[in-house]
Parts: structure tokens; sequence; C-alpha cells
């Protein structure tokens, strides 16, 4: 018979998170399952976001997506994964404005087509994956019918990357690395709203442009294998960070938050650096951000300002209100003047709430 001619859509648009208590190693690389907790703030979707449109039609032969435009493959197990994971859980639809009806069955043989963007520049190392994992999963659940809770969804995200799953949620989010060898325990869990803390300030000082040398998946692959300062940290020092944190995030106390998020990234790179071969993900221009927010910090008495660092040497700084982001705004640009030798040239502010 005649070929069907319609087009379902749905779209998604997913912020991306800052980890404040890194993730950082795998114990099982499959299913993306960490080596311990980590908690994250979830980005105003106004500055750094991903959107996602996911169409299903009988015409589409193959699955296939776009990045920004451009087409990328999907024969990567991530995604492989992501889009098994949902359309196993899709169920019976029916759109009465278009006349369709899609069973549970019929969604195992139709194709997608997705098309995602972000609203700022993928090489500039700002976490992408992790926007980007969540928006595909959760526009797809939408297209698909898919009545699972936001934390079943958040694992099928995790199997996309990490991070991923903690961006299922705003506000404050801790990933519980769980116990079960299948994973099913290891989802996002939110822990305060967008609404909880909203006084603080995020300002994102882009120090490079320039593409990360070392992927996070490889990195912590080698951290696993070769940093025994790793087994230290997930073992006795996380645990004990998470509970603080929690705390801190629960009483507003910004100065245990600050402390606790400096000394968890710098754990982290300490961490880099004793892997072998080591990782540098911080340069010069990160390491004065840091020297210049800490001399603040102790000459006020008490923290202004966090700052913390991926896999990569732009800085994320949190600011404990407007005032002090507009002071760190001025220290910022005091210390590294637009246009002058330093490579620090711009900033991303990014209001929390
Ligand atoms: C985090 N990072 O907690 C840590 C801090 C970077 C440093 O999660 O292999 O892209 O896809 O699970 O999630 C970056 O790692 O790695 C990351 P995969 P992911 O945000």
């Amino acid at each position: 018979g005649e070929m069907q001619k319609w087009v379902l859509m749905a779209t998604a648009q997913t912020p991306t998170n800052i980890a404040v208590i890194k993730y950082w190693g795998k114990r099982n690389e499959d299913l993306i399952l960490a080596i311990n907790d980590s908690i994250s703030v979830t980005l105003d979707p106004a500055h750094l976001c991903t959107t996602t449109t996911v169409a299903v039609s009988p015409t589409f032969d193959q699955d296939r997506m776009w990045l920004n435009g451009k087409e990328i493959s999907l024969l990567g197990g991530r995604y492989q994964n992501c889009l098994r994971e949902i359309r196993s859980r899709a169920t019976d639809l029916e759109d009465e404005k278009q006349g369709i009806k899609i069973t549970k069955k019929e969604w195992e043989k139709l194709h997608v087509h997705i098309a995602s963007h972000n609203n700022f520049p993928t090489a500039a190392g700002l976490a992408s994956s992790a926007a980007g994992f969540a928006c595909l999963v959760y526009s797809l659940a939408k297209l698909m019918n898919v009545k699972e809770d936001q934390g079943a969804l958040s694992a099928i995200a995790r199997q996309g990357s990490g991070s991923a799953c903690r961006s299922l949620y705003g506000g404050f989010v801790k990933w519980v690395m769980g116990k079960e060898e299948n994973g099913s325990d290891s989802i996002a869990v939110q822990l305060a709203d967008e609404k909880h803390w909203d006084d603080l300030v995020i300002v994102i000082a882009v120090v490079s442009s320039r593409q990360k040398e070392t992927s996070s998946t490889s990195g912590m692959r080698d951290t696993v294998e070769t940093s025994m300062l790793i087994q230290h940290r997930a073992k006795e020092v996380v645990p004990k960070r998470i509970i603080q944190m929690e705390d801190a995030i629960k009483k507003h106390d910004f100065a245990a938050f600050a402390d606790l998020t400096c000394a968890d990234s710098n754990q982290f790179h300490a961490v880099c650096l004793d892997t072998y071969p080591p990782i540098f993900y911080m340069n010069d221009t990160s390491h004065k951000i840091i020297s210049c927010v800490e001399k603040w910090n102790r000459s006020a008495g008490t923290p202004q300002v966090a700052y913390t660092f991926d896999a990569g040497p732009n800085a994320v700084l949190i600011a404990r209100n407007r005032k002090t982001a507009a002071e760190l705004l001025q220290r910022l640009l005091f210390h590294f003047p637009p246009n002058s030798d330093t490579d620090l040239n711009s900033y991303v502010i990014g209001d929390k709430s």
C-alpha cells in the first residue's frame, strides 16, 4: 500500500550542570557506573543548554542525528544504548490531531531523526555531553510516550554520559553511585530545587576555547588504572564531603559550600596529576584565577566566591550573591584586561535560578 506521510515530533531543552563534588572514575565502563557519588548545580537554561527535536515517521529508513546542523554518526555504543533503552519502554500512543496510532510493537520498527543544538560553542570546552544526552533521552521519552519517572530516565541518560544523569533535574542534584551491578540504582536525585538558593550567581570565565587534549572518558580510565590517590579520594574523602555538602546546601552555608567546592576541585586536579601519564587540565591562567579568588576570600575573612574547574582550563566561579558577582567581574577585568596577553577572553554569566 501507499506509504503513510506523517511526522510526529517532540522538543526538549536541557541545561548543563557543574559538579561541586566531582565524578571521576568508573567501576563499569559500559554501563557508566561511578566509583563515588557526585553533586552538581544545574545552570539556568537561558545560558548554557541544549535544545533537541526528535521526529519519527514511517518514511525514515534509518536513525539519524544532526548536531548543530552537521550530521554525526549514531554508531557509538552510547547512542545505541540510550536509543535501545528508550525504545524498549515506548508505550501505545494516539495523536488525535493527525489521526496517528503507534503501538508499542510498532515503535520497535520506526526510525527517528534527531536534531540537537547547543546555545554555546561546543568547542568551548564547557560540558556539552551532559546537556546533550540528558536532552536526547528526555525528548525521546516524550516522543515515545515513555511513562518512567525522572529517576529511571536519569539512569538511561547516565548510559550516554555519566554527568548527563544530573541534568535531568534543576537546582542541586546528587548522582548516587548505587550498589547494583546492573546500574538500576545508579540514578540522579534532586537535593533542592532551583529556587532554594537563588542568591548564588555563576560566572564562567572562558580561559581557552580550544578542545581539551584528554577526553574525560580516557582520562578517568587512566586514573583508575594508575592512581593510588583516587582510591583514597573515592573511599575516604568523597563520602564525607557528600554529607557535608548536602548539609551546606540545606542550610545555605556559603562558607562551607565554597570551602568544599574549592577543595574538591583541587583534589580532582591532584588526582589527574597523580595519573600516569599525568593529565593537566588547568593552565597558568586557571592557576592565576585560583590565586586571585583565594587572596580575596582570605582578605574578606569569609569566602565570597567558590571556584571549580572540570576537564579543561575554564573557571566556573560561584559568587554568594549579585553584589559579589559584580565585584568578581571587576576583579577579573582588572587582573585579565580584555585584549591583553592573557588568554582569558570572555565571561559568561549564568544566574543559577
Ligand atoms: C563531573 N566531569 O562530575 C566531572 C568533573 C569532568 C570533571 O563528568 O565518560 O563527560 O561520558 O561518563 O560525564 C566529565 O565526564 O564522562 C565529568 P563519561 P563525562 O562533572
